[in-house]
Formats: structure tokens, sequence, C-alpha cells
């Protein structure tokens, strides 16, 4: 294995913060070296979490020479584009938080960037595929042992979101974890995707709908619903029930420890989802700095991020009429072609 992977985390910001703590404190084989923020002072502040890591606010200059090995990108989605296209012309490795970008159009020109380097070089945050329950409940349903799969319940719960979170959010940001899931889970393409909006929480912002269903269907026919609530207000919850011919599974019902004390009975709910996802994301982690090390990548890939971006096309055109809409996809790339649809095993 190659030396010590140097990266520069791109976006300080809490996911770009988390990520450089994790690197510093808990991952094997990794050292963050550059933490790189429009804002100055806030890059300067999560720096410091890392020892002997510098602020900058351009990647640029970085990128070229040999001070890094790798990046994280951190930032907004709307911004991942062109950060992506400027690491990968350096052919370096890349952990892409979600989305991978915002839309199927630029994704698509993701993917033939990487093409065009004729490697793998990007895996994107999906970090359920990380989270030991959603790999339990993918490795029954591939085997079989219950029958076929018939339907996918989830639930997708956050207790608040940011005033400035809107509708649109709630499928791009927080649903694009369950297209990424159900591909996951099933390792099928999700082919059509409708969304139902109902009586709204007097919690949600102005301007946002919350809660909204969202329906899928996958290349089988599996059935597939999805509450997405962001204004839940107990906690977070992200649970799933799959239909088998045979039974019924569950995963993600916070089955922590069950206290008894002053007269009642019950456990904790993880307020939000670094919490409830803590041991995904350092694996996740984990698992592409190791990768990243060998040359190569170990999880989900620019096609997922394309497919979800496909996925969430179709649901934000779902919202504004209520019809089902069909996922156009291009077809897949050699490339990927030795990928089924759930990577990350
Ligand atoms: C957030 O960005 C995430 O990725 C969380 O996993 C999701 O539950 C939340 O809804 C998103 O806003």
């Amino acid at each position: 294995m190659r030396n010590e992977l140097r990266v520069a985390v791109v976006g300080a910001g809490l996911m770009g913060s988390d990520h450089v703590e994790r690197l510093a404190n808990r991952i094997a084989g990794a050292s963050v070296v550059a933490v790189v923020d429009v804002d100055a002072e806030r890059a300067q502040r999560v720096a410091s979490k890392a020892p002997g890591a510098i602020a900058a606010t351009e990647l640029g200059s970085l990128l070229t020479g040999d001070r890094i090995d790798a990046v994280v990108i951190a930032t907004p989605g709307f911004l991942h584009e062109k950060t992506l296209l400027q690491a990968i012309e350096q052919g370096k490795p890349i952990l892409c938080e979600k989305p991978l970008t915002p839309d199927a159009a630029s994704s698509w020109r993701i993917i033939e960037e990487e093409q065009k380097i004729g490697r793998k070089l990007i895996q994107v945050g999906f970090m359920r595929r990380f989270d030991r329950e959603y790999r339990q409940l993918r490795r029954l349903i591939e085997s079989r042992e219950m029958g076929d799969t018939l339907m996918l319940h989830f639930s997708h719960r956050n207790a608040v979101s940011p005033s400035s979170f809107t509708s649109q959010m709630l499928i791009n940001d927080s649903v694009v974890h369950e297209f990424d899931g159900v591909r996951y889970l099933t390792g099928e393409e999700i082919t059509t995707v409708q969304v139902r909006l109902g009586r709204p929480t007097r919690h949600a912002h102005h301007g946002q709908h919350d809660p909204q269903q969202v329906l899928m269907e996958t290349e089988s026919g599996i059935l597939v619903d999805v509450e997405i609530f962001v204004n839940a207000q107990f906690g977070y919850q992200v649970a799933a029930q799959a239909v088998f011919e045979d039974g019924i599974v569950d995963i993600g019902n916070d089955i922590g420890p069950y206290i008894r004390s002053s007269g009642r009975w019950g456990g904790a709910v993880p307020p939000s989802f670094v919490e409830r996802f803590n041991d995904a994301f350092n694996l996740e982690l984990q698992t592409w700095v190791d990768a990243a090390r060998e040359g190569t990548v170990n999880g989900p890939s620019a096609w997922d991020g394309y497919a979800t971006a496909a996925c969430c096309e179709a649901g934000v055109a779902a919202q504004k009429t209520g019809q089902k809409v069909k996922v156009a996809l291009n077809e897949k790339p050699a490339l990927y072609s030795d990928e089924k649809v759930a990577t990350a095993a």
C-alpha cells in the first residue's frame, strides 16, 4: 500500500468539518493537509482541528504539484461540478458528498470526464451503504431466503430543517439517499417516481411543502414508498421495512439500550444524521482511504451519482404534476459495466 494519503477537504461547513475531524482522529492511513473554503476564517478554524493542515480559499494551485493525493468535496451540491472537474483533470481520488451534482446532465459530464481518464476516481457520499443494518438487509434481499422482495417502505424524518431548505431540497438533498438506498438494496434501477403532497405540518417553512410522499417502481416492479418529513420535531429517524414473500424485515428503529428508570421505559432518539450514521461515516471514509491508497474505488461510483441525479430530476418534475414520471438513463459506459447497481459490499 502507498504512503499515508494526503487529503484536501473542500468545504468547511458541517460535513466538511466532520470529515476533517474524522480523518484527523479516527481514520488510519490518511492526514488532512489542507482545508479549502471561500470563507478564509472558517477554513482556518476547521484546519486547526487537523495538526499540520493549512487553510486556503482556492483548491486550484494546491492540486498541481505534489502536495496532495486526494480530495474530499463537501461544498453545497451546486458547486461540486467545478471542483470535480479540477480534481479529475489531475487524476486525484475523490470522495464527493451527495449529490454528485444537482442534475442528470451535469452528472453525465462528470461520467464523461472520468471515462477520459480511463479509471474510476470518484466515490459518492452515500453513507447508508456503510450502515450495518442496510448491509444486512441487502444480504437478505440478495439471498432470497424469504423469497422475492415485493415492497419497501421508508421513513426519513429530520427533527428540523433550515429555513433555506426548499421543497425541491426534500428530494435532492434528502430522498436522494432513498433513491440510492433502493438501488443499493435491490440491485435494480428505479424506473418511475411520483410525489404526493398531502396535508402540510404547521412547522413547515414558508415555500416548503413538508411532509411529502415519494412513490417509486423498480425494474422488476418492486413498489417503494418514502415518507420524507424534515420538520418532524421529535428527533432523527431513518428506517425501512422490506416486505418479502415469506417475511417482513425492519431496520433503523433505534433498538439501542432499552432503559427502565424513574418509572419510565425507553431509549434515546438520535438528534441528527451525524449521530445516527456515526459508524457508517467512519467505515465510508476508511473504505475510501484504503481504496484510494491502492488507486481504486470501492464504494458508490459516479454512475450511482448520475443514476440518482436522474431520479432526483424525475422527482422534482413529479412534485409539480403529481403524475408518475419516467426516469431516463443513458446507457451505462463500459467503465462501470462490472458494477452491479449495488457496489460497496
Ligand atoms: C442531509 O443532508 C443528509 O444527508 C441526511 O442524511 C438527511 O437525512 C437529511 O435529510 C439531509 O438534509
